[in-house]
C-alpha cells in the first residue's frame, strides 16, 4: 500500500542581506516560529519592527541549512561566493530578484547536494531605518531548479509559503520569470528615466513607447522557446502599472539615489538574447543605452 511520506523536520533559515522584502520574508517567518538570522556583510543583531512588534534577528551562522537570497540581481554571485563555506552539503538556496540570467551563473557553482531555488513575487514592502512595512499584498512562484532542490520541496515550500506566499509551485520558472521580465523591462527604465510613479506610464503619450517595447520582449521571449502573447503581455503591464500606480519603481529609486540599477539583468537581458538570435529590438536597445548613461553620470 502507498504510504504518504513523513513530515520532514523544518529547516532553519537564513535571509541574506537588509532589503524590504528579504526582511518582510524574516519577519514573518520569525513570527510563524521559524528559526530565522540575518546573513549581513557585518554579522550582528539586528532588531526591526514590523507590524507594531519588535523582532530581533541574530547572525546567521555555520552551517547554513536554507538560505534566501532577496539581493539585486548584480550582487546575486557576489553573495553566493561568500555563503558557501559556511553552507551544508545539503543547503537550499533561494533566489529572488528581478531580472535573468543569474541562473546560469550561480548553477555551476554550486555543490552536487545544494538545492537552488527560484522564487519570483508581486509582493511590496518599504523598509525605513529598524522598520518594515508590508505595502502590497501579493503572490509568489517558486520552482526547483535542480533535484537536489526536490529533494526538500516539502520544506521549502512550506517556508516559502510563510514568507512570501500564497507560493504556486511550477516545474518550470522561465515562463513566470519573462512575464515579469517583460513588466520590469517597461515600467523600471520608463521610470527612471522620466523620473515618475508608476502610474503616470498610464498617460497616453507613453503607449506607444510601451507597445513597442512589449513586443519586441515577446518576440524575444519567443525565440528563446517561451512564447507570450503581445497582446495578453500588453494588457497585463498595463494592469501592473494601475494596480501599482502610486509606486516608484525600484529602477526610478535606485537612479534617483546615485545606486546601480538592475539595467543589466532587465533590458540587458532582453538585447542580449536578442543578439543572440538575431532579433532587432531598437527601443529596447535605445532604453538601455540611455539607462546605462544615466548611471554612468550619477554612480
Ligand atoms: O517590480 C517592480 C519594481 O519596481 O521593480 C514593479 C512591478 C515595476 C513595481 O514597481
Amino acid at each position: 500500500m502507498a504510504q504518504n511520506p513523513a513530515p520532514q523536520p523544518a529547516l532553519s533559515w537564513s535571509i541574506v542581506g537588509q532589503g524590504a522584502i528579504g526582511l518582510l520574508a524574516a519577519c514573518r517567518m520569525q513570527q510563524a516560529g521559524f528559526d530565522v538570522s540575518l546573513w549581513l556583510r557585518t554579522p550582528r543583531l539586528l532588531t526591526i519592527k514590523f507590524a507594531h512588534r519588535q523582532l530581533q534577528f541574530q547572525p546567521a551562522s555555520a552551517p547554513i541549512s536554507a538560505v534566501l537570497i532577496p539581493v539585486k540581481s548584480y550582487a546575486v554571485t557576489e553573495a553566493v561566493q561568500t555563503l558557501l563555506p559556511a553552507m551544508a552539503s545539503d543547503a537550499q538556496l533561494v533566489l529572488s530578484h528581478n531580472g535573468m540570467g543569474t541562473i546560469e551563473q550561480v548553477k555551476p557553482m554550486l555543490a552536487p547536494g545544494h538545492g537552488l531555488w527560484f522564487l519570483t513575487t508581486t509582493h511590496g514592502a518599504l523598509k525605513q531605518p529598524d522598520t518594515v512595512q508590508h505595502t502590497g499584498t501579493g503572490s509568489s512562484t517558486l520552482a526547483a531548479l535542480n533535484n537536489a532542490a526536490k529533494v526538500k520541496q516539502q520544506q521549502v515550500l512550506q517556508a516559502m509559503d510563510i514568507a512570501l506566499g500564497p507560493v504556486t509551485l511550477t516545474d518550470n520558472i522561465q515562463p513566470a520569470l519573462w512575464q515579469k521580465l517583460a513588466i520590469n523591462a517597461v515600467i523600471n527604465p520608463l521610470t527612471a528615466l522620466y523620473n515618475c510613479r508608476n502610474g503616470e506610464l498610464a498617460a497616453q503619450k507613453y503607449h506607444q513607447h510601451i507597445e513597442a517595447l512589449v513586443t519586441e520582449v515577446c518576440k524575444v521571449a519567443a525565440a528563446c522557446g517561451y512564447p507570450m502573447s503581445a497582446h495578453s503581455t500588453l494588457q497585463t503591464v498595463l494592469r501592473v502599472i494601475s494596480s501599482t500606480a502610486q509606486n516608484f519603481s525600484s529602477m526610478q529609486q535606485d537612479l534617483a539615489h546615485g545606486r546601480r540599477t538592475e539595467i543589466d539583468a532587465i533590458t540587458g537581458y532582453v538585447v542580449q538574447q536578442a543578439a543572440h538570435h538575431n532579433i532587432s529590438v531598437p527601443h529596447n536597445q535605445a532604453l538601455l543605452e540611455q539607462i546605462l548613461l544615466r548611471q554612468q553620470q550619477r554612480y
